[in-house]
């Protein structure tokens, strides 16, 4: 099943349910490497979500401004490698959405606890905005915001559940999005918490 959101920009229902087993226990791994962390934005604010990464660079942001980093600056160690399930699965899900041999470098890994939330933003931290970005939804449902080209485009609302897969590029890459502040309603296996993978092509130097 594939619902289109734009264009180019679609959700995969449950996608990734064959790969929860593996999933999973793979991510918790990965966060025990490089631990999750509240990140402060450019103006100085503390992020709601809690974050980390895996892959050649990990998305850093703080008071200097946004970047990707080959280095963890939390532990001074080069992110985790990429799970090779999470790889296949993001692959997979490109595949379905029309984006061949989709090679990400990057998982930016999102927690989002009772009341965090994501303001409305587009995604242009990336050398390429040809590649795709795949997005896994994980534990506790949460409101999505999927606007158009300009901040004041009204967006749609878009509920994401545990093993929802969405995937955008091509036009609908540089859409805002957002996510509506969680409530808290715990998910049978993770509780009263949302993880959101994001995997993307950040064109690094390595
Ligand atoms: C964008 N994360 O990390 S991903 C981000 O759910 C981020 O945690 C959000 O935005 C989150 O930068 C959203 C889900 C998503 C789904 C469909 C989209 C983002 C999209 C379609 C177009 C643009
Ligand atoms: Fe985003």
């Amino acid at each position: 099943q594939r619902v289109a959101m734009g264009a180019q920009a679609f959700m995969l229902p449950g996608f990734a349910e064959p790969w929860l087993a593996t999933l999973l226990p793979a991510l918790e791994r990965v966060l025990q490497r490089s631990p999750l962390r509240q990140m402060t934005t450019r103006g100085g604010r503390r992020m709601s979500v809690q974050s980390s990464a895996c892959g050649d660079v990990g998305w850093v942001c703080s008071e200097f401004g946004y970047r990707y980093s080959p280095i963890d600056p939390a532990t001074g160690q080069p992110w985790p490698v990429i799970p090779e399930c999470l790889l296949q699965l993001a692959q997979r899900a490109a595949d379905s959405a029309g984006f061949q041999s989709f090679q990400p470098d990057t998982c930016l890994i999102n927690r989002y606890l009772p009341g965090a939330r994501m303001g409305l933003h587009q995604d242009r931290d990336e050398r390429d905005f040809s590649a795709p970005i795949v997005s896994i939804s994980l534990g506790m449902p949460a409101t999505f915001l999927f606007g158009g080209h300009n901040r004041s485009d009204r967006p749609a609302r878009t509920l994401l559940q545990h093993g929802d897969v969405a995937v955008w590029g091509g036009v609908d890459r540089l859409r805002f999005h957002g996510v509506l502040p969680l409530a808290d309603v715990p998910h049978p296996q993770l509780g009263s918490q949302r993880i959101n993978l994001t995997l993307r092509r950040a064109g690094s130097n390595k």
